[in-house]
């Protein structure tokens, strides 16, 4: 394995493709597999964490990952994936927002320095949190990821007078109705949540980190989970550029995420790139270069999404809550064992963790893994017969 700085330049990787390769559109069989792509992979990591923004990296000291490949099309500022020296768990940072989460995760997912068709990855990251639902310091496995913003918007001085936000779905008339709307296909995602169920067992007995200046914060709420002590929950993700706060926002969005869910998905935690992120990895789930049954995502609460009762949304907002610290120590403390746990018992995950009966039609908006049984299968990437059928 060649470690030390290693540039790919892009010469090296258009080339390297056997046959030009179609567009993989739905209904249309998937282009012929990219065999020559691995000839000289530098890792085929295990697991591969990744990070928005600096404070997040709680990982690449803990971990001695030392290694670094540059890849092109990673942010400017985050040019390099960073491995340990056996090349089992690789790390990097998109980057801030779904435009820097979109750009980085396409360039990772299409580089031939990696092998990731059988990597785990652990999206870890700080949030805003709900606390109908968590608390500062909280660790949430998400199943769902929303784009709640992705609507229409008039100023709420603006709109019509009985309406309760400004807020409504793309091709509808009014807030809080789905029929008519229009689909990008990246408004929902949802994850493998047997291998969700699989890594919170490692998860178990966990002391998370807390702080007294947390403490003499959450206290200030009437929930009693957003009192207690943080722990690690299941919760679901809404995504948003906009960094919203406050109780009218919280519950326009919170209602998104139901409509967009079919009532089954409530918001825990809200963050700026996870949608983005995803809508990568179906593309190349699609094209056989990953498996998006995969994917674990992790967010703990940095900053409780409204104020407690008593105080406006802006004195909340710009409140020291106390959470950001804890958050960050507990993305480690929880995802460091989840990361061990896979590695560890490798064997059992190698071939892959079976998601939930009709995963493949629900896990994007579009239906896109569920688009025809030759997909179906090399998309079900645990089925050795379908990974020899890609080599
Ligand atoms: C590896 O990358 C990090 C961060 O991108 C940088 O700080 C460090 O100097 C690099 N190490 C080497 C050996 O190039
Ligand atoms: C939380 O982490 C900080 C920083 O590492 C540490 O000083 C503190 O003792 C930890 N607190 C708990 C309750 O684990
Ligand atoms: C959210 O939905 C509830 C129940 O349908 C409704 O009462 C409330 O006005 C909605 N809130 C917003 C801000 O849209
Ligand atoms: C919601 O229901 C629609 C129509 O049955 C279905 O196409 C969609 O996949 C469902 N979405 C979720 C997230 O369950
Ligand atoms: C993001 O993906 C989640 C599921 O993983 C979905 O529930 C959510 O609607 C998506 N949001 C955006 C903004 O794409």
């Amino acid at each position: 394995m060649l470690w030390s700085t290693l540039t790919v330049l892009l010469s090296t990787i258009v080339p390297a493709l056997a046959s030009p390769v179609a567009p993989v559109a739905r209904n249309v069989a998937p282009a012929a597999p990219l065999t020559k792509r691995w000839d000289h992979p530098v890792a085929a990591p295990k697991v591969f964490v990744i990070s928005m923004f600096s404070p997040e990296d709680v990982w690449t000291q803990a971990l001695d990952l030392n290694n670094n490949i540059t890849l092109p099309g990673l942010s400017p500022l985050f040019p390099n994936v960073r491995c340990n020296a056996a090349g089992e768990i690789c790390h990097f940072i998109t980057g801030e927002g779904e435009i820097n989460a979109a750009a980085s995760v396409t360039a990772l997912l299409s580089t031939d320095a990696l092998d990731l068709r059988h990597t785990y990855f652990l999206i870890a990251g700080i949030a805003g949190v709900n606390p109908n639902f968590g608390t500062l310091g909280s660790a949430g496995l998400a199943r769902y990821a929303v784009q709640v913003a992705l609507a229409h918007e008039l100023d709420a001085r603006e709109m019509p007078q009985d309406w309760p936000t400004g807020y409504f779905l793309q091709g509808t008339k009014e807030p809080n109705v789905i029929n008519g709307a229009e689909h990008y296909g990246t408004e929902v995602f949802e994850l493998n949540t047997n291998l969700r169920e699989r890594v919170h067992a490692y998860t178990e007995g966990l002391t998370l980190n807390d702080t007294v200046k947390a403490q003499a914060f959450r206290v200030k709420y009437p929930q009693d989970v957003a009192k207690a002590p943080p722990s690690v929950i299941y919760g679901d993700v809404a995504t948003s550029d906009v960094y919203f706060a406050g109780e009218l926002l919280c519950q326009a969005f919170a209602n998104i995420t139901k409509l967009w869910t079919n009532g089954t998905g409530e918001y825990v935690f809200t963050a700026q790139e996870d949608n983005a992120t995803f809508e990568v990895f179906i593309r190349y789930h699609l094209a056989g270069l990953v498996d998006f049954a995969r994917v674990i995502l992790l967010r703990t609460g940095s900053d409780f999404d409204r104020a407690p009762p008593g105080m406006s949304a802006y004195d909340g907002f710009t409140a020291d809550q106390g959470g950001f610290p804890p958050a960050l120590q507990n993305l480690f403390v929880v995802g460091n064992p989840i990361v061990q746990g896979i590695i560890n018992d490798w064997d059992e995950f190698e071939g892959g963790i079976a998601p939930q009966d009709g995963w493949l039609s629900t896990a994007d908006v579009l239906h896109t893994l569920d688009a025809g049984g030759a997909r179906q299968k090399r998309s079900l990437g645990r089925y050795a017969a379908a990974r020899e059928a890609l080599e």
